[in-house]
């Protein structure tokens, strides 16, 4: 019997208001209209205890340093391994609103970090097979409205952050895609779902890697 194809570990990032939540539920439907098993997830996982720390964080409710965030968004992600690893192999195909590399593009934004400090608490984490950058100009992300309340969401915040993420992108041991999330909501979603099928099926017979090992 042929051994059972495992699914693929696709990420979608990109600044606030690109998109990525909308998308992240359009694909997951897409998946499975076309047979595939998917599940979605996002980080923070505000619903675990490490994550209801971090959520009344960002909800200025709380303070935590600097250096003490980051790593609780970390053990957060690694709080998720043992859940995601079986989905995978179980052939379930993982959509994640967000992941490490927004937790790198945020604290290293902050002064005095680097994005080398900010990776190592992440080093291998089960490696996404396609991280999709949903790109978006400020001005273009201004026109979807005022930004929300939560920590981080101020346009000379943002700018840094994404300056960040063009940085990340620029290493190709990720399979990184950059999208162009001006276009309508199905031009975005048909562009993704293309690219997302396309990785599985290079996915599928390969074992799972870690991320920036
Ligand atoms: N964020 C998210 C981080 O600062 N570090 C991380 O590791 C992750 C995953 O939290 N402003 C930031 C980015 C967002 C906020 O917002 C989560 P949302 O709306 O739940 O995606």
């Amino acid at each position: 019997m042929a051994a059972c194809k495992r699914g693929a570990l696709i990420v979608l990032e990109g600044v606030d208001r690109a998109g990525k939540t909308t998308q992240c539920t359009k694909l997951v439907e897409s998946f499975r209209e076309v047979g595939r098993a998917a599940h979605l997830l996002r980080f923070p996982d505000r619903t675990t205890t490490i994550g209801k720390l971090i959520s009344s964080y960002l909800e200025n409710k709380s303070d935590l340093e600097d250096h003490t965030v980051h790593l609780l968004f970390s053990a957060n992600r690694w709080e998720l391994v043992p859940l995601m690893k079986k989905k995978l192999e179980e052939g379930t195909t993982l959509i994640i609103d967000r992941y490490a590399f927004s937790g790198v593009a945020f604290t290293s934004a902050k002064p005095d970090f680097s994005i080398e400090w900010c990776k190592a608490p992440d080093v291998g984490l089960p490696k996404p097979d396609l991280v999709l950058y949903l790109r978006l100009s400020p001005a273009a992300a201004a026109q979807r409205g005022e930004f929300g309340t939560e920590r981080y969401e101020t346009s000379g915040f943002q700018q840094r952050v994404e300056g960040r993420f063009e940085q990340l992108m620029d290493e190709n041991s990720v399979n990184w895609q950059v999208v162009d999330a001006s276009q309508s909501i199905d031009e975005v979603h048909d562009n993704i779902k293309r690219l997302s099928l396309s990785a599985l099926t290079a996915a599928e017979d390969r074992p799972i890697a870690e991320l920036w090992r």
